[in-house]
C-alpha cells in the first residue's frame, strides 16, 4: 500500500461550496443521492480531472450539469474512487450510489447497530457514503435529507439545525437538516432509528437558547444525567475561559453500542460510544463517571478547536486533538482536584505514550508519513500533543495563551489550517519567539532530562546542571535539544521552601542554573506539575524519599514516591532473579506508614500515592524487561504491605464506607478510591481477612465502584467465593452490555496463572462478539495490554492468542484489528526468547493473504 507523505501536500484542485444529500435508508440497500456545487480552486495547480474518493460504493448514476456523463470520461480508480475528465471551471455534479449498512462491520461510513443507523466519517468514512473529495481542506455547507421507514426509524438526525419533516407514501417519512457552517466531510453525520431523547437547554451568554438532547435506546433515559450535566458545564466553561459560544440552535448527542472509538464530534450531532454517556451508580464506576465528563467535554470543545477551525490535512491531527485534550484536561482540573487530575493524566501519558515513543511506531506529534491514517490516532498525537500545548502556555504565560487562542480563532475561523498556523498565532499574540519550540512537533522520542547539583558552602551558591538528550527513533537518528520548561523549587533540610522557585528554561543540551544566598544545600524539586513530558533522572534515593515526604508540590511528592518505589522494586527484581529471599524494604514501609498517618488529609491523593507503580512502568525502567520477575516482586510487595499494615487498612476500610446516598463529587470519589486501595492490599494480606471483606463488599456494595473493586480482589484469588461471585455478577448484569464488558475485563486481567485458558474459553462465550469493539477491547485488549505477566507467559501462548485474534478481527473490523497489534510490537523490550516468539507471531500475521493496509502497516513497522 502507498505511503502518504506530509511534504507531498497539494491544495485540492476543486472546491465544493454546497452539498445537498438525500439518503433513502434501507438496511441492505441504502440509496444516497449527492448534488455537489464544485469550482476550480484558484490556489491549486491546474488539473485536468476531478478526483473523487469512494469505497465500497455501487454507482447508480452520475450527471454533470444535468447531463449523464459518458463512460469514457469516468475512470474508476483502483482504490474505489473515480477520476472524471474534462470538467469545466464551475459545475454541478449529481451522483447516486447504493450502499449496504447491514454489511458494514467496519463501523466506518453508514452502519447499523441494534437496528439503528449511525455514521462514522472521521477520518475517511465519508467516501463510504458517497463519491467526494474526502479530505479535510474541502469545506462545504451541507443540506441533508433523510428518508426512512417511520416505524423502524421514527428519529432522523443530521448536522446543523432542523429544517422540515414530513410523511411519505408506504409508511415512510423524511426530515431535512441544514448546517450553515462550512465543514469538512469527516464531520458529517446521520443518525436514524428508534431512539428517545433526554432533553435540556442551555442559554448562551449572548442570550441564545440551545436545545440539548441526548438520544439513547428506550430504558436508558435515567442514565444520561451525568453526561447532560457535563455538557452544560462544558458549554459554560468554554464561554468563561475562552469566550467561545455554541453556534447552532440545537446540540444533539446520540449514543451507540458499536463504535470504534470513544466518541465523535460531528457538527451539532456528536455520536458517542454508550460507554461515555450512560451511567447509573449501580452500573458505572467512578472511573466511568470521570470518563464521561472527559469525553463529553472533549467532543464539545471540538466545536471550536477542530470544527470551526479544522485541519488542513491529517498530518495536522494534533492541531485539533492535542489542543482539545489540553482543553478537556484543563476543564476537568477546574471542576475539582487539579492536582489529582494531573497525576492521573501523567500516569496515562507514561503508560501509553512513553512506550509508544520508545517503540517501533514512534512518530512526531506531527507525523511525516502514514499508510493508514487510522493508525495515527495515537497517544502521541493526543496526549503528547496536549503536553506540548501545555508547555506552550507555560512559555507564553496564561494571558499570552488566551490572546493567542483569540488570534488563532479570529484569523482562521472557517479555515482548514496547520500546526504551524497555531504556533504562529501564539507567537504573534504573545510576542514570545517559539521558533525552537516547534521542534516538539517535529521530533519523536521522549527527551531524557538529567540533573546534577553542587553547593559552595563558602559563597552560599547552589548550582543545578540540567542536561537533555532524546534517543533515536525510526527515521530520526539524530535529535536536537528542545526547549524544556522546568518548574522547580528548592527545599531546605527542615522541609521548608527556600527562595528560588520558578521556571527554568533548558534550551541547550546542557545548562547551569545558579541560586545565591543559601545557607545549606537544598533538595531540588523539579518538573513541578510535570511541566514537560520528559524522563527525569539523577536524583538519589535519599533525595526522592525526602521529596516524597516534604515537597509542597503534590505532583513531585507523588512522583518521587513512585520513583522511590521503582528503585526498590528493581532491587527486589535482582533478588528474585538471584533466588534470594525477598524482604519488604524498610524505607518503603516507612513511606507507606507516613502516607497512612496523613491518609485523610486528601484521600484521593493518598490512594494514588499508596498504589505501587504498574508492572509495565517498572519494566520500562529496565534495560530488558522481565515480566515474570516484576510481577512476582509487585505481588510480593502488595502482600507484604497488606500484611504489615493490615490493621490500619482494615480501620480505614471500615471508616471510609459510604453510608449516605451515592455522590460523585471529588471528595466522595476520593474516599471510595482510598477505601478500595485498602481493600486491594487487604486482599493480598495473609490470613484471608481481606477476601472475607471483599466477599461482603461484593454482596452488599451499593455502587459499581465498590462492587467491582471487591470482584477484582476475588477474581485474583483462589477463594471459593470467586466462582460464585463471577457467576452471580454475570447473572445479575447479563442484559447490560457495559457492565458485562467489566465482567470480561476483570477475568482478562486476573493475576491467576490460568488466565489465558479462561480468556480463550471466554472468546467462545455466548456473550462474546468479535463485531463489538467494546467487547473486543474488554477481553482481548485488556488481556494483551493490561495483564503483562500472563500475556508474556514464557510459553508464548499469549502471543499466539493475540495474533490469532488480530487475524480473525482483520476480516471483521480492520481499525480495531490494527489497534490490537500494539503489544506484540514491544518485542525489543523483551528477552531474546520472548522477542523471537513475538516476532514469529507478527510474521505469521503478515503472511495472511488480504491483510488490511492498517494491520499491514502496524505489523510491518513492528517487525522493522
Ligand atoms: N475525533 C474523533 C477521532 C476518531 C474517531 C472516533 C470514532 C470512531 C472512529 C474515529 N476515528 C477517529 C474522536 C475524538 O478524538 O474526539
Ligand atoms: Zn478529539
Amino acid at each position: 500500500p502507498p505511503t502518504i507523505r506530509r511534504e507531498d501536500y497539494r491544495p485540492p484542485a476543486f472546491l465544493v461550496d454546497e452539498v445537498d444529500l438525500h439518503l433513502a435508508l434501507h438496511p441492505a440497500a441504502t440509496r444516497v443521492k449527492a448534488r455537489l456545487d464544485l469550482r476550480r480552486n484558484p490556489a491549486a495547480e491546474p488539473a485536468t480531472a476531478l478526483e473523487l474518493d469512494g469505497e465500497a460504493l455501487k454507482l447508480v448514476s452520475l450527471r454533470l450539469d444535468g447531463a449523464a456523463l459518458p463512460p469514457e470520461r469516468v475512470r474508476p480508480r483502483a482504490d474505489g474512487g473515480l477520476s472524471i475528465d474534462g470538467v469545466p471551471d464551475r459545475f454541478v455534479l449529481e451522483s447516486e450510489v447504493e450502499i449496504s449498512p447491514e454489511a458494514n462491520s467496519e463501523l466506518s461510513g453508514l452502519y447499523l447497530s441494534g437496528g439503528n443507523y449511525f455514521t462514522q466519517c472521521e477520518a475517511e468514512g465519508f467516501r463510504r457514503i458517497t463519491f467526494f473529495p474526502d479530505r479535510p481542506d474541502v469545506m462545504a455547507r451541507y443540506t441533508t435529507t433523510i428518508e426512512a421507514d417511520r416505524a423502524a426509524c421514527p428519529v432522523l438526525l443530521s448536522n446543523g439545525n432542523p429544517d422540515g419533516a414530513g410523511d411519505l407514501p408506504d409508511g415512510r417519512h423524511w426530515a431535512r437538516w441544514v448546517d450553515p457552517h462550512p465543514k469538512p466531510s469527516y464531520l458529517f453525520a446521520v443518525v436514524a432509528g428508534d431512539l428517545v431523547a433526554v432533553r435540556d437547554s442551555f442559554t448562551t451568554r449572548s442570550g441564545r437558547e440551545v436545545a440539548l438532547a441526548i438520544w439513547v435506546r428506550q430504558g436508558d433515559e435515567d442514565a444520561c444525567g451525568h453526561a447532560m450535566d457535563s455538557l452544560k458545564r462544558s458549554m459554560a466553561w468554554d464561554e468563561e475561559t475562552y469566550g467561545l459560544e455554541y453556534d447552532l440552535d440545537v446540540f444533539n448527542i446520540a449514543a451507540v453500542s458499536d463504535f470504534n472509538m470513544g466518541a465523535m464530534e460531528n457538527k451539532g450531532l456528536n455520536v458517542f460510544n454508550t460507554k461515555y454517556i450512560l451511567a447509573r451508580p449501580e452500573t458505572a464506576t467512578d472511573a466511568d463517571y470521570e470518563g464521561i465528563e472527559t469525553v463529553v467535554s472533549h467532543e464539545y470543545f471540538h466545536n471550536w478547536t477542530g470544527n470551526r477551525v479544522t485541519c488542513r490535512d491529517w498530518f495536522q491531527l494534533s492541531l485539533k486533538e492535542g489542543l482539545t485534550v489540553f482543553r478537556d484536561q484543563h476543564f476537568t482540573a477546574d471542576q475539582g482536584s487539579a492536582a489529582v487530575k494531573r497525576l492521573a493524566d501523567v500516569r496515562r501519558l507514561r503508560a501509553a505514550q512513553f512506550p509508544e515513543d520508545a517503540g517501533p511506531m514512534a512518530h512526531p506529534v506531527r507525523p511525516d508519513s502514514y499508510v493508514e491514517i487510522n493508525n495515527f490516532y495515537t497517544a502521541t498525537v493526543y496526549q503528547k500533543g496536549a503536553e506540548v500545548v501545555r508547555m506552550m502556555r507555560a512559555l507564553v504565560g496564561e494571558a499570552g495563551f488566551r490572546k493567542g487562542m483569540d488570534l488563532y480563532i479570529a484569523r482562521h475561523d472557517n479555515q482548514a489550517v496547520t500546526i504551524e498556523d497555531f504556533a504562529q498565532a501564539m507567537q504573534d499574540a504573545s510576542g514570545v519567539d517559539l521558533t525552537r519550540f516547534r521542534r516538539w512537533y517535529a521530533q519523536a522520542g521522549t527527551p531524557e532530562l538529567r540533573v546534577r547539583d553542587s553547593f559552595d558552602a563558602a559563597t552560599g551558591r547552589y548550582t543545578l546542571t540540567l542536561s537533555q538528550s532524546t534517543p533515536p527513533t525510526p527515521g530520526q537518528p539524530e535529535k536536537l535539544p528542545v526547549p524544556i520548561p522546568v518548574r522547580m523549587g528548592l527545599i531546605g533540610a527542615d522541609g521548608a521552601e527556600r527562595p528560588g522557585a520558578g521556571v527554568l528554561l533548558l534550551e541547550e543540551a546542557e545548562q547551569d542554573f545558579t541560586f545565591e544566598g543559601l545557607e545549606a544545600k537544598p533538595v531540588p524539586s523539579l518538573l513541578r506539575g510535570f511541566s514537560a513530558p520528559v524522563k527525569l533522572s539523577g536524583l538519589s534515593l535519599e533525595q526522592l524519599g525526602f521529596l516524597a515526604r516534604h515537597d509542597t508540590d503534590p505532583f513531585v511528592r507523588w512522583d518521587s514516591g513512585q520513583q522511590y518505589a521503582v528503585a526498590e522494586m528493581l532491587r527486589l527484581v535482582e533478588d528474585f532473579r538471584a533466588q534470594r529471599p525477598l524482604d519488604l524494604p524498610e524505607g518503603l514501609a516507612a513511606s507507606i506508614a507516613a502516607l497512612l498517618d496523613r491518609a485523610m488529609d486528601d484521600p484521593a491523593f493518598t490512594a494514588e500515592a499508596l498504589t505501587l507503580p504498574s508492572e509495565d512502568f517498572v519494566s520500562d525502567q529496565m534495560p530488558v524487561a522481565d515480566p515474570e520477575a516484576v510481577h512476582a516482586v509487585r505481588q510480593f510487595l502488595r502482600a507484604a504491605i497488606g500484611t504489615r499494615f493490615a490493621g490500619r487498612f482494615a480501620v480505614l476500610h471500615a471508616e471510609l464506607a459510604d453510608h449516605g446516598p451515592y455522590r460523585i463529587d471529588g471528595a466522595a470519589m476520593g474516599r471510595r478510591a482510598l477505601r478500595n486501595a485498602c481493600l486491594s492490599y487487604l486482599g493480598q494480606a495473609e490470613g484471608g481477612e481481606g477476601l472475607r471483606r471483599a466477599e461482603a463488599q461484593f454482596n452488599t456494595g451499593g455502587n459499581m465502584t465498590d462492587v467491582l473493586a471487591a470482584l477484582r480482589v476475588l477474581a485474583d484469588s483462589d477463594s471459593p467465593a470467586r466462582e460464585a461471585a463471577l457467576a452471580g455478577f454475570h447473572g445479575r448484569w447479563k442484559q447490560h452490555d457495559l457492565v458485562l464488558d467489566k465482567w470480561f475485563a476483570i477475568q482478562a486481567m486476573s493475576a491467576r496463572a490460568d488466565t489465558l485458558q479462561q480468556v480463550k474459553a471466554l472468546v467462545g462465550h455466548l456473550d462474546f462478539d468479535l463485531r463489538n469493539p467494546n467487547r473486543v477491547r474488554a477481553l482481548i485488549g485488556a488481556f494483551a495490554a493490561g495483564n503483562p505477566s500472563q500475556f508474556h507467559h514464557a510459553s508464548g501462548e499469549g502471543y499466539r492468542f493475540l495474533a490469532d485474534s488480530v487475524i480473525a478481527l482483520d476480516a471483521v473490523n480492520t481499525q480495531v484489528a490494527a489497534r490490537m497489534v500494539g503489544p506484540l510490537g514491544q518485542w525489543k523490550r523483551q528477552d531474546a526468547r520472548r522477542g523471537a516468539l513475538m516476532r514469529a507471531e507478527l510474521a505469521r500475521i503478515l503472511e495472511r493473504p488480504g491483510l488490511s493496509k492498517g494491520t499491514f502497516e502496524k505489523v510491518s513497522k513492528s517487525l522493522a
